[in-house]
């Protein structure tokens, strides 16, 4: 199984901006903490950051045809991309939202969420365990665990 990690716009300052509201982890301690969980479930990880909304959807649609789903923090996007949300759903893959932050809990405009309602799944607040939960979630269900 194959699950790609999809990091939105200036998530790549993580760690060296704003370690109060995002904590001092960085993106790579991000990526390591999810490398550390994925060799334990027994998966593979494809990474992907991009400041660019065109470049995310690029990659959604390509790596839709070698992952069997996605684990996306869309950052900015999720406040605003109708197109995200139309890719996601288009590719046909289970994906789960994470926020490093809990969003429920800081300016109005971060409650609304483009893609929550689609989502397998969302987490929010746990700074970087929100990915491994979220990892872990996502491959339980394509595993079938999560059936009723
Ligand atoms: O809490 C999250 O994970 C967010 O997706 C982070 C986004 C924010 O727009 C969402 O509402 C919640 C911001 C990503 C920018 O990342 C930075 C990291 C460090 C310093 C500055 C920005």
């Amino acid at each position: 199984m194959k699950i790609a990690i999809v990091h939105g716009p200036n998530l790549r300052l993580l760690g060296r901006r704003e370690p109060e509201i995002y904590g001092p982890a960085s993106l790579t301690d991000v990526n390591a903490a999810l490398a550390s969980e994925a060799q334990a479930l027994g998966v593979e990880l494809e990474f992907f950051q991009s400041n660019h909304e065109g470049e995310i959807l690029d990659f959604v649609e390509d790596a839709s045809n070698r992952v069997d789903g996605f684990v996306v923090n869309p950052a900015g996007l999720t406040h605003t991309s109708v197109s995200l949300r139309d890719a996601l759903l288009a590719v046909g893959r289970p994906f789960v939202e994470v926020h490093l932050s809990n969003t429920a809990a800081r300016e109005p405009f971060r409650r609304r969420s483009y893609l929550a309602d689609v989502a397998a799944g969302v987490v929010l607040g746990f700074g970087p365990q929100s990915y491994v939960l979220g990892l872990r979630g996502l491959v339980d269900q394509l595993r079938g665990a999560n059936r009723d």
